[in-house]
């Protein structure tokens, strides 16, 4: 019995080894996350009814998006970077998604097409003075955002209206790249 009771605890000692390793392993790795994975991510972005009606995109490698659920209610949701420090999934609408298009590419977002979009889980870092940064250094104004909102591809009035130094109070709405083809304003909704 004494034996048997050796030779289980040791089995249940190993195994739990087994787990804790895997799980480090796991966490260390740099393993693409699985599609249900990105699906979850694109979806914390957003209300949950606004998140289960959007379409879910994930970008791929060489920057073209691709389709990992269809939606019914004009919203697309991305999951988080991985590639960036903090968590950025986002949520939008159709002029968004136009917009961050043409941000991803490059190119000049459509004047006159006003867009919205949610970025709600929260703890977004970018930096506020160049759009493709993806990580902080000396001089590009690396900040941090809570849970917000954003307004994209508006008049230069609207932006005007709102703080536009490179180093904001993030707690209130300001203006994120602003100057460039893709500012927007950023607007904490905690
Ligand atoms: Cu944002």
């Amino acid at each position: 019995m004494r034996t048997l009771k050796i030779i289980v605890t040791g089995m249940v000692m190993l195994s739990t080894t087994f787990i804790l390793t895997t799980n480090v392993f796991a966490a260390g790795s740099k393993k693409p996350p699985t599609d249900k994975q990105m699906i979850a991510s694109a979806m914390s972005a957003a209300p949950p009814k606004v998140a289960k009606g959007a379409t879910i995109v994930a970008m791929e490698a060489d920057g073209k998006m691709r389709t990992l659920r269809e939606g019914t209610n004009g919203f697309t949701c991305m999951p988080d970077n991985p590639a960036t420090p903090g968590p950025d999934p986002m949520c939008m609408d159709k002029n968004a998604l136009e917009w961050a298009h043409a941000w991803i590419g490059h190119t000049n977002p459509a004047p006159g097409k006003v867009g919205f979009m949610y970025m709600l889980s929260g703890g977004t870092d970018a930096s506020n003075t160049d759009p493709y940064a993806n990580k902080p250094d000396a001089k590009n104004h690396w900040i941090k955002t809570g849970p917000h909102i954003m307004i994209v591809g508006a008049d230069q009035s609207f932006y005007d209206m709102y703080p536009k130094n490179a180093d904001p109070d993030t707690k209130v709405p300001y203006v994120m790249w602003a100057g460039t083809p893709y500012q927007h304003l950023m607007a904490p909704v905690k």
